[in-house]
């Protein structure tokens, strides 16, 4: 299969040249038919050390899922823009009970003009990345599960074709990428209003989900009284390649009695670094007890791909 998908599909898509080990070229069986097709495959690459950077070439059609072409994890994929937003999709299964997976696309990083669009499909989860910190190759790294087939659907955005246009796509098993001390209370929306908030503290590293269009995770701090305290509320997703674009709100008491609260809200303002979605929220004040911290999707489109983790960091600056 991978040979023939080699032979059909390796032209047009010049980063991908499949350089196969020289290995046949003095010493093979002369009966090795398949060699034959590798040969024809081989531009001329004579790097004698170089690891084939494409061992999976895509098979069109394969511009949906029904026609979606099964890979296997841990293999670099070639493919480019047959057509004006040629969709081309992936489906493989994951080989345990639950872990991350990393979807990495290549395009304008390795010299192609595909302005590359990708996204992550599991039963009701959905996930779209279009740019990391850092390069405008898009990645996902998200928690899943072995329930159902995952889908990879990788595209120009702005429908460019011709021989300029191609990616490399890998899909791999990673370790978790983040470290927490807590895990947010939310199996059945618990924390979706400020009655149901789950409590933090100083030191505090909280795992959550955005795990739907509309869910809202509510958190409650409670500040010492007396003094004057600095509040810093750090989220690390997008960085690590969470499709997640995190909001973040800070609310006084008053919150968890009426909705109707001035608050303080940051988004997008990581220090340091504009290509970054991540926010850091910083407030100083003399109020002491309960404070109200709302995280939140800032667009339309949550999943359990949508993940984050909250710093809880609380300094005494009197
Ligand atoms: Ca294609
Ligand atoms: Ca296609
Ligand atoms: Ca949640
Ligand atoms: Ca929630």
């Amino acid at each position: 299969m991978i040979l023939l998908s080699l032979a059909l599909a390796c032209n047009g898509c010049t980063s991908c040249t499949p350089s196969l080990p020289n290995t046949n070229n003095n010493i093979s069986e002369p009966t090795n038919e398949p060699s034959e097709e590798q040969d024809s495959g081989d531009t001329g690459d004579t790097g004698e050390e170089e690891i084939p950077p494409c061992p999976i070439m895509e098979i069109e059609p394969n511009n949906n899922y029904d026609e979606a072409q099964y890979v296997l994890m841990e293999n670099w994929i070639c493919g480019d823009a047959n057509d004006e937003f040629d969709l081309d999709n992936y489906g493989f299964t994951f080989p345990e009970e639950e872990g991350w997976i990393k979807l990495w696309g290549r395009g304008q990083d390795i010299g192609s003009t595909a302005d590359l669009l990708l996204t992550l499909d599991q039963g009701t989860n959905t996930a779209v990345s279009v740019s990391q910190v850092g390069t405008t190759d898009p990645m996902i790294v998200a928690p899943v599960t072995n329930e159902d087939v995952l889908y990879a659907t990788i595209y120009d955005q702005y429908g460019g074709i011709g021989d300029q246009n191609f990616y490399e796509l890998l899909i791999s098993q990673v370790k978790p990428p983040v470290e927490y001390n807590q895990i947010e209370d939310d199996e059945y929306g618990e924390n979706n209003s400020p009655a149901g908030a789950t409590e933090v503290a100083h030191g505090t590293r909280i795992f959550g989900q955005t795990s739907t269009n509309t869910d809202t995770d509510w958190y409650r701090i409670t500040l010492p009284e007396g003094e004057r305290t600095r509040l810093t509320l750090t989220i690390e997703a997008f960085v690590h390649g969470s499709p997640l674009d995190p909001i973040i709100y800070l609310y006084p008491a008053e919150a968890f009695e009426t909705s109707a609260v001035d608050h303080v809200v940051v988004r997008n303002n990581f220090p340091g670094n504009a290509n970054n979605l991540d926010p850091q929220l910083t407030y100083t004040t003399d109020v002491g007890g309960d404070w109200a911290i709302l995280v939140k999707s800032n667009v339309t489109g949550g999943s359990d791909f949508h993940w984050y983790v909250m710093d809880v960091l609380v300094e005494n600056v009197d």
